[in-house]
């Protein structure tokens, strides 16, 4: 039963409409499946799948936006179940997140985003192409404890760098952890930029961020 409805959330996605990615999103609460799954053995499934046919010449832009938009419309439809079942309430933490500078991409940094409000920090989400200079002032006026930053392209990932250099520069990289995450970021990368923590994919992102506030 849940296969076949991991296969139509797929499939919704590939065929990049929006309308049915919701009605599915909304199916999956409706039946009780925890929201992470739907996203995924369901969504995810079939942005990869358009990401893949986008790489080898096999699908185009339009397929390609149309997959985010309904990728997009169904993490929202799942946004509230996912907070409601967060399980701790207390407060772990201050994180600023984004996307850094140049990269649009905004589906993963989202999902990590609604992923640590639900397990208890205070998110402070800046959105996406986020200049260093931003990333900064915010991590001052709200004291933040962690900074996590998304890059989705192999041309953005060195602003994760820029970003860390800038913590350093203003004598802040020792109180402030950085988290980063992204398709392309490597244990090799996170290790060469000197991050704190990375991780694959938005659970992880969780464990990463409450070790790293020492939780
Ligand atoms: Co783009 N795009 N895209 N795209 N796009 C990729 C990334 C690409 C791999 C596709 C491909 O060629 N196979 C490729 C990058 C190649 C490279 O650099 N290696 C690519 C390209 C080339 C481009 C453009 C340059 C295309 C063009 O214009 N010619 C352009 C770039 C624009 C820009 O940013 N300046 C572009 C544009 C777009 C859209 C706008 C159309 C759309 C994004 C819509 C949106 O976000 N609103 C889009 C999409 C949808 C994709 C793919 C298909 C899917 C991304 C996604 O949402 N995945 C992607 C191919 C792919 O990844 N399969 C692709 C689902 C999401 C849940 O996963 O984002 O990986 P992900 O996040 C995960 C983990 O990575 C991790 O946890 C998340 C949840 O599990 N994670 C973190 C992410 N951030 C984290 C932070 C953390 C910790 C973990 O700590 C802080």
């Amino acid at each position: 039963m849940s296969t076949e409805l991991f296969q139509k959330m797929a499939q919704s996605i590939i065929d990049g409409d929006s309308d049915a990615a919701v009605a599915l999103a909304n199916q999956a609460v409706a039946a009780g499946i925890p929201p992470l799954d739907a996203i995924t053995k369901g969504f995810v499934v079939g942005v990869n799948q358009v990401g893949a046919a986008f790489s080898s010449g096999d699908a185009f832009l339009p397929e390609l936006v149309m997959a985010g938009e309904a990728m997009k419309a169904a993490v929202s439809t799942l946004e509230p179940e996912m907070k409601r079942t967060g399980a701790e309430r207390v407060m772990l933490g201050k994180v600023v997140l984004a996307t850094v500078e140049g990269d649009i991409h905004e589906i993963g940094k989202s999902l990590v985003g609604t992923m640590l409000s639900a397990s208890g920090f205070q998110v402070y989400d800046l959105g996406v192409d986020v200049p260093a200079a931003k990333i900064l002032a915010k991590v001052k006026e709200v004291d933040a404890d962690i900074v996590g930053l998304s890059a989705l392209l192999t041309t953005t990932m060195v602003k994760q760098k820029e970003v860390i250099d800038v913590l350093d520069k203003e004598g802040l990289r020792k109180k402030v952890k950085v988290m980063v995450g992204g398709a392309p970021v490597t244990r090799d990368w996170v290790q060469k930029i000197e991050a704190d923590g990375y991780s694959e994919d938005a659970i992880g992102a969780v464990n990463v961020a409450k070790q790293l506030v020492g939780k």
